[in-house]
């Protein structure tokens, strides 16, 4: 990188394509892909619902109505929505200490410190936002739902999590095949305090801004098998980072039984491995360590084919894009 050009924002063209450069932009990073809601979802537990349905709308509109800036929107949850919680999080108290991995289980223990994860109720997004920036600048966004993987990723690239804030329906405590508060805050939110594994998040948005469609594709099925069902080994025994293993029992116990396969995580081959979210996975990848997944993440991220080079400018909150040819 001896001779680069900053590539300038009011010249788009197929070399230089249309990506947020600024956290401000996000505003119009958020489109949904569609397939999960309740309204929409016959298999949705809560589709027979109104009240649920009710609910999850007035939510999303807060969601919609979120500018960049803004801190995130308190919301009072009902009696059955901590209820929920309460339910995954007593779950997840009992088993997370022999079958989360260290870089969760430290941070998971600083947050019920502080008071922000008790069993009563479901923390705020805003305050989980201000525990993280103090320890890795990650905050937080509300999204309305399930985000297109293109829009999901870009945020990572500015240490943005975008959260959704409504609870899961209160028949499916232990497993949901859709995102929702309870996910985020026990999956992601404590790895998301972790220095090295935000380190690995922003690294996985950086490589997707302006990244081909199937460039994305390759990038969330890593994201799917690391950020939400990597397995990792800690002493010889095997542990789980993975936040959609985190936040539901029912697929933590299968994912480390000796049902599933397990295979090496190897970012070439896991890349290419088709997954689905409606039940539990048949297969997880396994890595070294936390930190050894991003080696190799590293490593192959740079084979992509992308004809500039993006990096983060943290003293203007800005992504620089380095012409590299
Ligand atoms: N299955 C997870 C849970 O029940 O908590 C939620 C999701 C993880 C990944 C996609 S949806
Ligand atoms: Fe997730």
């Amino acid at each position: 990188l001896e001779h680069v050009t900053i590539i300038g924002e009011d010249n788009i063209s197929a070399k230089n394509p249309w990506f947020p450069r600024h956290a401000s932009e996000l505003d119009n990073c958020n489109h949904l892909m569609t397939k999960y809601e309740p309204d929409l979802d016959m298999n949705h537990p809560g589709f027979s619902d109104k009240e649920y349905r009710a609910r999850r709308k007035q939510i999303a509109e807060i969601a919609f109505a979120y500018k960049f800036g803004e801190p995130v929107p308190y919301i009072e949850y009902t009696e059955t929505e901590n209820k929920t919680w309460n339910a995954v999080f007593t779950m997840v108290c009992d088993l997370m200490p022999k079958h989360a991995c260290l870089e969760y289980r430290k941070p998971f223990r600083m947050l019920q410190e502080e008071g922000i994860f008790t069993p009563a109720k479901v923390p705020q997004l805003e305050d989980l936002s201000n525990f993280m920036k103090k320890h890795t600048g990650f905050t937080l966004r509300p999204a309305a739902g399930l985000l297109t993987a293109r829009d999901f990723l870009a945020s990572l690239a500015f240490r943005i999590f975008q959260s959704t804030q409504y609870v899961r329906h209160t028949k499916t405590p232990f497993h949901t095949p859709e995102p929702d508060c309870i996910h985020e805050i026990l999956g992601h939110m404590p790895l998301l305090a972790d220095p090295s594994f935000a380190q690995f998040s922003q690294e996985i948005g950086l490589a997707s801004l302006g990244a081909s469609d199937q460039e994305i594709e390759k990038l969330s099925t890593i994201f799917w098998f690391t950020v939400e069902f990597g397995l990792c080994k800690e002493n010889g025994e095997t542990k789980a980072y993975g936040a959609g293993l985190l936040s539901s029992y029912g697929e933590l116990l299968h994912a480390l039984s000796d049902k599933p396969e397990h295979r090496p995580f190897d970012p070439a081959k896991t890349a290419l491995q088709p997954y689905q979210d409606q039940d539990y996975q048949p297969v997880y990848y396994v890595a070294e360590s936390i930190d050894d997944m991003k080696d190799k993440f590293r490593r192959w991220v740079l084979q992509m084919s992308r004809p500039f080079e993006v990096r983060f400018n943290p003293h203007t909150g800005r992504v620089e894009v380095l012409d590299s040819v």
